[in-house]
């Protein structure tokens, strides 16, 4: 017992003693790494801003109003506070409001001699799909999302043209190729909810651009961002002689942001073969009183590469019955009950290619 006690307050006194060298270490350690490392370690969390519903989430930092209402949108803005971090890479300045490089107006070429490998070589910059401009800030990172199947040769020519003509618009984007594997109807809508989930597991994309495949926009300031409200991109095009096809037109090409989408739900995944599902996405955004915008037709141009009615895209039958029930469905049929398994996901050099498993009608 009194062996132990001597022993025990030998232990006690070395354990104080240990605690004071610690104390002592930590104080030194402060005065000799003042600030920085502190901040350091303090600003690596910080630029870990949660996602903001409205799917513009931390682009969202500073500057000023006005910058902010370019295009209607939230610019990609820019944390100022970061910029006290030494360690972080000097940070680039925001992208032009118009880019220097856009030419207008172009008359394109389909080369049927053209194949993936040329376009590959042509898209150097380009890497598993996407491209961010070297010397400054895109103002939005926008997600392209293509529905596919058996379109071998119009995805050569729009990838052809679509690179050049995004980077031409110094945009952060990335294209999404969705792949229904299969036989069964094809389904567009579905295949774009799909596009829009498994984009988002990516990156917070600021905006979507529901793109058939098939589609070549002829003049690059017919602006590849998204708008205040839902935007159709694709007014005209050379098979309707750069007509709107009817006043409710919402096919082919549009844009809208996360929180658009996610208002009414995203499409409805019914639609198995061809027709109204574009109209269906409309009806949606009416029954929510939001309006469309559309860029001006003179620039709103597009090329449909020729093609007949693809095997398995037949016209849907039931399509106007659909229509007729979007009001009562919306909410149960979209976003939220879109089943499928993915089968593969390839970064491919000019594209992410998802084939996936839809089911059937
Ligand atoms: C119109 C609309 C389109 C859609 C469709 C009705 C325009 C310019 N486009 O296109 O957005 O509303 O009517 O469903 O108004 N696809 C394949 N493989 C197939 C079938 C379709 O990849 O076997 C994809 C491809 O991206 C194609 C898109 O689905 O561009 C639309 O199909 P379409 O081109 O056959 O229909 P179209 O031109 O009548
Ligand atoms: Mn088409």
């Amino acid at each position: 017992m009194e062996l132990c006690s001597s022993a025990c307050n030998i232990s006690h006194r070395a354990k104080y003693f240990v605690l004071l060298v610690l104390s002592l270490s930590v104080v030194a350690w402060i005065i000799i790494f003042p600030g920085d490392t502190v901040t350091s370690l303090i600003s690596f969390n910080s630029t870990h801003t949660p996602v903001k519903e409205d799917g513009l989430g931390d682009k969202l930092h500073s500057t000023t109003e006005e910058d902010f209402k370019e295009d209607g949108l939230g610019d990609k803005l820019h944390s100022t506070t970061e910029a006290s971090n030494l360690t972080t890479p000097p940070q680039k300045v925001d992208c032009p409001k118009v880019s220097p490089l856009l030419q207008g107006l172009r008359n394109l070429s389909f080369d049927s001699s053209l194949t993936l490998n040329d376009v590959v070589t042509e898209n150097e910059n380009v890497r598993a799909g996407e491209y961010e401009p070297p010397d400054c800030a895109a103002r939005q990172s926008v997600a392209i999302l293509i529905p596919f199947r058996n379109r071998e040769r119009h995805l050569v020519y729009l990838l052809h043209h679509l690179h050049p003509f995004l980077q031409r618009q110094q945009l952060h984007y990335a294209i999404y190729v969705i792949h229904q594997a299969g036989n069964a109807t094809f389904n567009r809508a579905k295949l774009l909810n799909i596009g829009y989930l498994e984009a988002l597991k990516d990156y917070n994309w600021d905006c979507f651009i529901f793109h058939d495949v098939d589609l070549v926009p002829e003049d690059d300031r017919n602006l590849y961002v998204c708008a205040e409200t839902p935007k159709h991109m694709a007014g005209g095009r050379n098979t309707t002689g750069y007509k709107m096809s009817y006043p409710r037109y919402f096919g082919g090409v549009t844009a809208l942001t996360r929180k658009q989408f996610v208002q009414v739900n995203g499409f409805s995944n019914s639609y198995w073969g061809w027709g109204c599902e574009d109209d269906d996405l409309y009806v949606r955004f009416q029954l929510q009183k939001v309006t469309i915008v559309r860029p001006p037709i003179a620039i709103a141009r597009y090329s449909m590469v020729f093609h007949t009615r693809d095997k398995g895209n037949e016209k849907n039958k039931d399509r106007f019955k659909l229509l007729k029930k979007t009001q009562e469905v919306w909410m149960k049929d979209g976003l939220n009950s879109c089943s499928y398994k993915t089968l593969s996901m390839d970064r491919l050099p000019l594209y992410v290619n998802i084939t996936v498993d839809i089911g059937k009608p």
